[in-house]
């Protein structure tokens, strides 16, 4: 299946993010790095600085003499962390499929996604139906990457550049040739005449010694490479000949899948923290339907399906459990992922137990197929009811409509502003 795939990298990150916390230094060539003295590194050069030829992994010493009048600053990098966060919470607005790479970058998988765009207060626009957006049309994706840089822009202060490409490794090269500020489509037919003429160690992952080993084989530009016979490079570089023989070509299909900083597949998920401690079990399934609610709307929101269902069960002394359960297919309705949650806390549960907090997630994400039309399909009828529901409320607001059971009194914190949930 084709796919439009973003890559947003922030502009010169740690050096700009002092800008937006200190606007004395608008227009300042900012250098943030280790102290010229102890023999330091520049970590970074805001892009006024890199007019005087300063940059990343200088030695600071050197910076300072090629820009005497630059400011120069340690770094602090609980704000870089902060705004990292802020920038990714920005991202997932837009797909849950957001995989960050790095502190200042992250691919998106926005196929499809382009009827979401500019979400205000975490609030998609209106869902239209629509064609997915696969093909050769990239401006569907050019229009989601656009109102990334403004809603980024708008909420953190900060600049980013953003390529569009048909996959990860040509989003992630796109990004880079028009910075900063940048918005660059990369499609595979601009391969040969954009990046064979570049050097092979411009391409990710092809560090000097196989620039030097690429060399050796007569291989020198980016083209050379696409066009050496793939068999030679396996003979010499093994399965890493196959990748660099694909790098060259501009092809990848490694899949955008959101990770967590185990590697592991994350969950979309909701969850509620009790004003007061809840032992009881039928409250607990009744808090788990308003979740499995919440976290529903959100995958058909997004045009997604899961597999596992995850219930997060933190007591009362603040240990934490999670407890998961495989679906037979995937799913985007409310009926079964509270189905499961409820099984998952019935076996967990136990007299005794008091909960402080509670949380229902959906993992193993995929994009839903084109569901089946005939109405005789019960959750046919339920998927079209509920996307009803979900237009009401994208109207009129969350609270407009209610399941009857979400009516009884229960001891849920009111956060003002909110409902007490927290995404993660
Ligand atoms: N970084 C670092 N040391 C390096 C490279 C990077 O500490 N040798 C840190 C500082 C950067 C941040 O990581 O601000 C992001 O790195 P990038 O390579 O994306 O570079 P910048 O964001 O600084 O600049 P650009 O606008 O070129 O992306
Ligand atoms: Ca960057
Ligand atoms: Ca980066």
């Amino acid at each position: 299946m084709s796919r439009w795939i973003l890559h947003v990298d922030m502009d010169a990150f740690f050096p700009s993010v002092e800008q937006v916390l200190d606007p004395g230094l608008t227009g300042r060539a900012v250098i943030v790095g280790g102290p010229p003295e102890s023999r330091g590194v520049v970590s970074s050069a805001s892009y006024e600085a890199r007019r005087y030829g300063v940059h990343a992994a200088m030695p600071t010493s050197q910076a300072k003499r090629l820009c005497p009048d630059g400011v120069f600053l340690p770094g602090n990098h609980e704000a870089y962390e902060e705004y990292s966060r802020r920038v990714l919470t920005i991202l997932e607005r837009f797909t849950p499929l957001v995989d960050q790479a790095s502190i200042d970058e992250a691919y998106l998988d926005v196929t499809g996604c382009e009827h979401l765009l500019e979400p205000q207060d975490g609030q998609a626009a209106p869902t239209l139906p629509q064609a997915p957006g696969v093909g050769t049309d990239p401006s569907a994706a050019v229009r989601v990457g656009r109102a990334i840089k403004a809603v980024v822009r708008r909420e953190t202060g900060l600049t980013c550049s953003v390529g569009v490409a048909p996959n990860r490794l040509l989003a992630k090269t796109a990004s880079g040739l028009q910075k900063p500020d940048g918005l660059t489509v990369l499609l595979a037919e601009d391969v040969p005449r954009l990046i064979w003429p570049k050097p092979v160690g411009f391409l990710h992952g092809v560090g000097p010694s196989s620039v030097d080993h690429l060399r050796r084989l007569g291989i020198q530009s980016v083209g050379d490479l696409a066009h050496y016979p793939l068999e030679l490079l396996a003979r010499e570089f093994g399965v890493s000949g196959r990748h660099l023989h694909d790098a060259a070509n501009g092809r990848d299909d490694t899949p955008v899948l959101p990770a967590d900083s185990a590697g592991e597949a994350k969950s979309l998920s909701r969850e509620t923290t009790f004003a007061k401690d809840v032992g009881d079990l039928a409250e607990l399934q009744g808090t788990l339907l308003g979740l499995a609610d919440a976290v529903a709307r959100r995958l058909r929101r997004h045009g997604y399906v899961g597999r596992t269902v995850v219930v997060k069960i933190r007591r009362a002394d603040f240990t934490t459990v999670t407890r998961s359960r495989t679906l037979p297919e995937a799913t985007d309705l409310a009926e079964d992922i509270h189905a499961e949650a409820c099984q998952a806390l019935t076996a967990f549960w136990k007299p005794g137990l008091e909960v402080r907090l509670l949380g229902v997630g959906v993992a193993n994400l995929q994009r839903s197929q084109n569901p089946p039309t005939t109405l005789f399909d019960p959750s046919e009828k339920l998927r079209r009811v509920s996307r009803v529901v979900d237009r009401i409320k994208d109207r009129f607001g969350e609270r407009s409509l209610t399941r009857a059971r979400l009516l009884e009194p229960s001891g849920r914190r009111e956060e003002p502003g909110g409902e007490g949930d927290q995404e993660s």
